[in-house]
């Protein structure tokens, strides 16, 4: 490492954002690192290449497993997150598939919240149990609700907070202490809270894992996925869950793509906070608004733990509208800026009606048992001007 690279790693969130693991003296002065698109490698010898297949000799084989461009968007990931290792795949799915696929065997069992985005919570309950791993649904905002479902077997304890769609806060210290105990490991999708508002690596986590597709890459334009964690834990799941199970790496654009979104990733996420606080003090304050859900919001029932947690709230709201689910599709469609969309953490704003489109994989009971109601919006705050963003939801909320 050159002393700049070595330097790098000891800057503060936003200069290792930009800088890290990257010194343009070695590609030429480009300011911006290089696109390597390149699928495989030439080896300087047939003993060499054989040596690198044994794991003998460093370097680059084949872009399934590896490639330059992605090297340093997961170095960098793994610095942000605070973990050893990073890995980069070609969605937030691939990264809980190749994970998931590595860490357990039949006859495992998991522990899941029941709050999770859509299909994930169908990859656990329809996908794993298809191969002899049973799935249990804890409410984890309880963690003393924990210890009733971990047994011997429970191999990991799997979570996201802020949690999609209503934004349930968990604490990730106190829930990676009790399946420490029972030496399960703690993996924590932190999508909705992006490194730059937690860090949950560093209260316990034993791996974190993302939809790259929603803010760190933070323009809309990509799909793709990160792992973090100890070195021992992400190379396995780069040489087996990655490159002989779900074999579904990141192209090195996008990956390019989402070094480019993670320098901005610090002032991005700043301001989607900001606009979706105010955006929630407004709905807050608005008589047809119903189980407004915003963790920066006092009157959130988990808003003192979301402080301590969190840094900021992150730019996700959910509420119901009186007159439930009709009432809720006429304020989707009588938006005029905020686009009408799944997906989140994009410039621009989005609404999307989870019992219908994220969260249609639950059925209508689960949905119900699970707190996501059938009139439920979910709406991404994006970077839009703030007054335009108020000024869209005020008349779509008063227009009759
Ligand atoms: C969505 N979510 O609109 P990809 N983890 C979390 C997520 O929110 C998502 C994934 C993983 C949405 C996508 S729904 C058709 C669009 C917390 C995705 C999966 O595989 O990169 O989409 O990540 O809530």
């Amino acid at each position: 490492m050159n002393s700049r690279k070595r330097r790098n790693a000891e800057q503060g969130f936003a200069t290792r954002a930009i800088h890290l693991g990257y010194d343009p003296s070695d590609e030429h002065g480009a300011l911006t690192p290089p696109i390597f698109m390149t699928s495989t490698y030439a080896f300087e010898s047939a003993e060499a290449g054989s040596e690198m297949f044994r794991g003998e000799r460093p370097g680059y084989v084949y872009g399934r497993t590896r490639n330059p461009t992605q090297s340093l968007l997961e170095e960098r990931l793994a610095s942000l997150e605070g973990g050893e290792r990073g890995l980069a795949v070609a969605s937030g799915m691939a990264a809980i598939g190749s994970t998931f696929f590595t860490l357990l065997n039949a006859g495992d069992e998991v522990v899941i919240d029941h709050t999770l985005y859509g299909n994930s919570f169908a990859f656990f309950t329809k996908g794993l149990t298809r191969f002899g791993v049973t799935i249990r649904l804890a409410d984890l905002t309880d963690p003393a609700s924990l210890p009733r479902v971990l047994t011997g077997r429970t191999k990991v304890v799997y979570f996201e907070t802020p949690a999609n769609p209503n934004l349930r806060v968990i604490d990730i210290a106190q829930v990676s202490m009790a399946a420490q105990a029972v030496s399960a490991l703690v993996v924590v999708d932190n999508t909705f809270a992006t490194p730059a508002l937690q860090q949950p690596l560093k209260l316990g986590a034993d791996l974190v894992l993302h939809s790259a597709t929603k803010y760190l890459g933070g323009h809309g334009d990509l799909l793709g996925g990160i792992v973090v964690g100890r070195a021992e834990l992400v190379d396995r799941i780069r040489g087996h869950g990655l490159r002989v199970l779900t074999g579904a790496p990141l192209s090195p654009l996008n990956a390019f793509l989402i070094l480019r979104g993670l320098k901005t990733l610090e002032l991005r996420i700043e301001r989607h906070s900001e606009a979706a606080q105010q955006v929630a003090e407004l709905l807050a304050d608005h008589p047809r608004v119903r189980n407004l859900s915003y963790p920066g919001l006092p009157s959130f029932p988990q808003h003192a733990l979301a402080r301590r947690q969190m840094r900021r709230f992150g730019g996700l709201i959910s509420f119901e509208l009186d007159g439930g689910i009709a009432a809720g599709m006429a304020f989707m469609n009588r938006l005029e800026l905020i686009t009408r969309a799944v997906s989140l953490g994009d410039t621009e704003s989005l609404v999307q009606h989870p019992a219908s489109m994220t969260h249609a994989t639950y059925s209508p009971e689960e949905r119900a048992a699970h707190g996501i109601g059938d009139g439920l919006l979910r709406m991404s705050i994006g970077l839009e001007s703030i007054e335009d963003i108020l000024a869209d939801v005020a008349q779509a909320l008063d227009r009759p």
